[in-house]
Formats: structure tokens, sequence, C-alpha cells
């Protein structure tokens, strides 16, 4: 299966694409987890998308698309991807979508996790005190959400206009928020 999740920083994503990834045996592909490890790595992409992550700001459209063809070229994505955290803005939507055309690997799914905005600056300053994250500073959070509003909102009404939009309550526990996504995906996945 080829699922797109999308939702606003501190929605789950993340998080659930981890566990998503076990139930449906397909790798987790996550912009921001690629992105971090260029950063680690030292590498010359990473040392430039280092500071406007930190500024929640979004990496250009140019590295994220070369990093993401780079990984659907890998064999683990024969039977399919979660990809989290991308797309982030309508271009980037619409460079996935001739990828892949180009690929003959139409999506299957677009899930958005809703979570009210409250919520989403309460998970994340959580996990700023567990995980001491670079880009979960109050500052940066306030971009990060700005840029959603802005940037990625569109693009979720851009797939609710084409009907390929499911939309899943994020509010819950993680084993609820599970469940939901299971549930909304369980016909897709008996088609494979
Ligand atoms: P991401 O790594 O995608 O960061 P994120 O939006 O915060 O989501 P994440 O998946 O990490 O968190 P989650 O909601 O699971 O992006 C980071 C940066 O990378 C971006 O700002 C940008 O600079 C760059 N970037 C990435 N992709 C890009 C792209 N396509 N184009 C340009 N730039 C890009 O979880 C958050 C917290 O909530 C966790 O602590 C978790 O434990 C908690 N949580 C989750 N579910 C919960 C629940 N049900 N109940 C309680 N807590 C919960």
């Amino acid at each position: 299966m080829r699922l797109v999740l999308l939702g606003p920083p501190g929605s789950g994503k993340g998080t659930q694409a981890a566990r998503l990834k076990e139930y449906l045996q397909v790798p987790h592909i996550s912009t921001g987890d690629l992105l971090r490890a260029e950063v680690a790595a030292g590498s010359p992409l990473g040392m430039q998308a280092k500071e406007v992550m930190a500024r929640g700001d979004l990496v250009s459209d140019e590295i994220l698309l070369g990093m993401l063809e780079s990984r659907f070229s890998r064999a683990d994505t024969a039977n399919g991807f979660i990809l989290d955290g991308y797309p982030r803005n309508q271009a980037q939507a619409d460079a996935l979508g001739v990828l892949l055309q180009k690929m003959g690997k139409p999506m299957d799914y677009a899930v958005q996790l809703e979570v009210p905005t409250e919520l989403l600056v309460e998970r994340i300053a959580g996990r700023a005190a567990a995980e001491g994250r670079a880009d979960d500073t109050p500052e940066s959070v306030r971009t990060r959400l700005k840029v959603y509003d802005s940037q990625t909102a569109p693009v979720i009404d851009y797939y609710r206009q084409h009907g390929q939009l499911t939309v899943v309550n994020g509010v819950g526990s993680l084993d609820e928020v599970f469940s939901r996504l299971v549930e909304a995906l369980s016909p897709a996945k008996e088609v494979g």
C-alpha cells in the first residue's frame, strides 16, 4: 500500500507511522528523519538544511525531491510505503504526483490526522522536555504551525477535492488513534 500521512507538527504522523509500518509491512519514509540523518552526518545537504529546520521553515523543494527520488529507488518500496512529512506544499504535491505516475505506482490513500492546535503545542512541549529536538523550541513551533497553515493545509484541500482524502481523529491515546487508522485503511489493505 502507498500511503501519505498528513497533519500538522505534533499530530502524531511519525508516531503512528512507526506502528503502521509493522502492520502494513511497508517502509516508513519520514522526510524529517531523512533530513535529520543528513544533519547528523554533517553532509553538505545536512549543513544546508540545519538552520532552516531549526527555524521551523521548509527546506527547499529541490532538495526534498532529490532525497525522495533516491529513497523510492530502493528495493524495499516495491510493495509500498508510508510517506510521512511530504508533501508539505502544493509544489511538492505536484512533484509527488508526477513521480508516482512515472513509477506507475499511484497513491492509494492520503490520510490526515486531525488534532486541535492547543493539543499540538502541548505534545511538542512534552517532546521538547523529553528529547530536546532542535526545532521543538516555542519560537520554532510557532513558525512550524504558521507554515503548516499557509503552505500545507492547502495540500489537504487539494487531496480532498480530488476525492483522495481520509480524515482520522488524532485525539486520544496512541492505541486509540492507531485503531482508527487501521479501520480507515482496512478496505485498501484487503485489496493489497
Ligand atoms: P517532521 O520530522 O515531519 O516533524 P513534525 O511535523 O513535528 O512531525 P513528527 O512526525 O516528528 O511528530 P509527531 O506528530 O509524530 O519535520 C521537521 C522539519 O523538517 C520541518 O519543520 C522542516 O523544516 C523539515 N521538513 C520535513 N519534511 C519536509 C518537507 N517535505 N519539505 C520541506 N521541509 C521538510 O509527534 C509529536 C509529539 O507528539 C511526540 O512527542 C509524540 O510522542 C506526541 N504524540 C503523538 N501522538 C500522541 C497521542 N496520541 N497522544 C499524546 N501524545 C502524542
